[in-house]
């Protein structure tokens, strides 16, 4: 099988190259050109706003699965930049489907990655939520997803395209920036237990529940979705049971031989905090065989390894 990710320079790219390599695949990857893609493979440089590259590099490297992963992928940022979020998001979402459908090429499977956070205000005792669950998405990151994953569906159903959208919930791993709450937890305890900072971790909403994921289990997902999903269904992707942040911060302390104090900081509180968000992951179950496998523990100490042992990152 022969995969192209566009947006490989990410979080999740690398993880989804090695995966992908690993299991016998060849994999193009693509980037933007002020990025890097360190793992080793075929890469190119691409833009998805410049819609006429898009269709010669797929011409050239001749995909079976396409991974669109390009994005602005920051909530935060996504209100700071509505404009270019939708452009990124929507508008380059637009270019990828169009470029593959001028290929000609039905056989080509693309797999458009969205978020759990396309739910939104879920209905209360919504939990777990089906795919079947209505959208009402509460930024403008989690609209342009929804969006996207919109579109997929038209552009199958329209004209007969190979198209599997997903919907990642939180996922997490070493190397994540530590905008997300286990980073950011796992690298104040590292910088504490180097001194660089008071022995006091600043905390959000710790009473949240949220579902996450090992981003190895994500792009597992990811790989078995290449080849065993169906084509035009939409797959929520979580482990399917979310637990209070509460719990992530007790288990990163707990792996601290250091006395931490613990205090609210108002700027991780985020207004619109939902009470619990859990997806039902029985279609991705059925049809791929996939479920998490990498405990939430193992993430965490894994995470703080990381931060322990890049001591230059910031
Ligand atoms: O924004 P940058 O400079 O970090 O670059 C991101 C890149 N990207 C683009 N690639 C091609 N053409 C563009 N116009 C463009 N704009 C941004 O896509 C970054 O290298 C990549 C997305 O990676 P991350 O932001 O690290 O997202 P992550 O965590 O790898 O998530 C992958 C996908 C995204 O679609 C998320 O929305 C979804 O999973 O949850």
């Amino acid at each position: 099988m022969k995969a192209m990710i566009i947006g490989g320079a990410g979080f999740v790219g690398g993880y989804l190259i090695r995966e992908l390599k690993n299991n016998g695949w060849e994999v193009c990857a693509t980037c933007l050109p002020n990025e890097n893609i360190t793992e080793d493979c075929d890469k190119r440089v691409l833009d998805i706003l410049s819609k006429d590259d898009i269709k010669p590099l797929l011409d050239d490297v001749k995909p079976d699965v396409v991974y669109h992963l390009a994005a602005l992928s920051s909530v935060s940022v996504s209100w700071k930049k509505p404009q270019l979020t939708a452009e990124i998001n929507v508008v380059g979402t637009i270019n990828v489907l169009e470029a593959v459908r001028e290929t000609g090429r039905s056989d080509i499977r693309t797999i458009l990655i969205g978020s759990g956070e396309e739910y939104g205000f879920i209905r209360e005792g919504a939990c777990p939520l089906t795919e079947e669950e209505p959208l009402r998405p509460g930024n403008i990151y989690a609209a342009t997803k929804a969006c996207q994953g919109m579109l997929g569906e038209i552009y199958a159903r329209a004209y007969k395209m190979d198209i599997v959208m997903v919907r990642a919930f939180n996922h997490s791993g070493p190397e994540q920036l530590p905008i997300f709450v286990i980073s950011d937890f796992c690298k104040q305890i590292a910088e504490i237990e180097r001194g660089e900072r008071e022995p006091e971790m600043k905390v959000g909403n710790l009473s949240a529940m949220r579902d996450f994921t090992d981003v190895r289990d994500v792009v597992r997902a990811y790989r078995l979705l290449g080849t065993k999903g169906k084509s035009g269904a939409v797959y929520n992707i979580g482990r399917g049971k979310a637990v209070e942040v509460q719990y992530i911060l007790d288990t990163a302390l707990s792996f601290s031989d250091m006395d931490i104090k613990v205090s609210r900081d108002p700027a991780r509180m985020r207004a619109s905090d939902i009470p619990i968000i859990e997806p039902d992951v029985s279609r991705i179950a059925a049809d791929t065989g996939w479920k998490a496998e990498i405990s939430m523990e193992q993430t965490i100490r894994d995470s703080l390894d990381y931060w322990r042992s890049h001591p230059e990152v910031k």
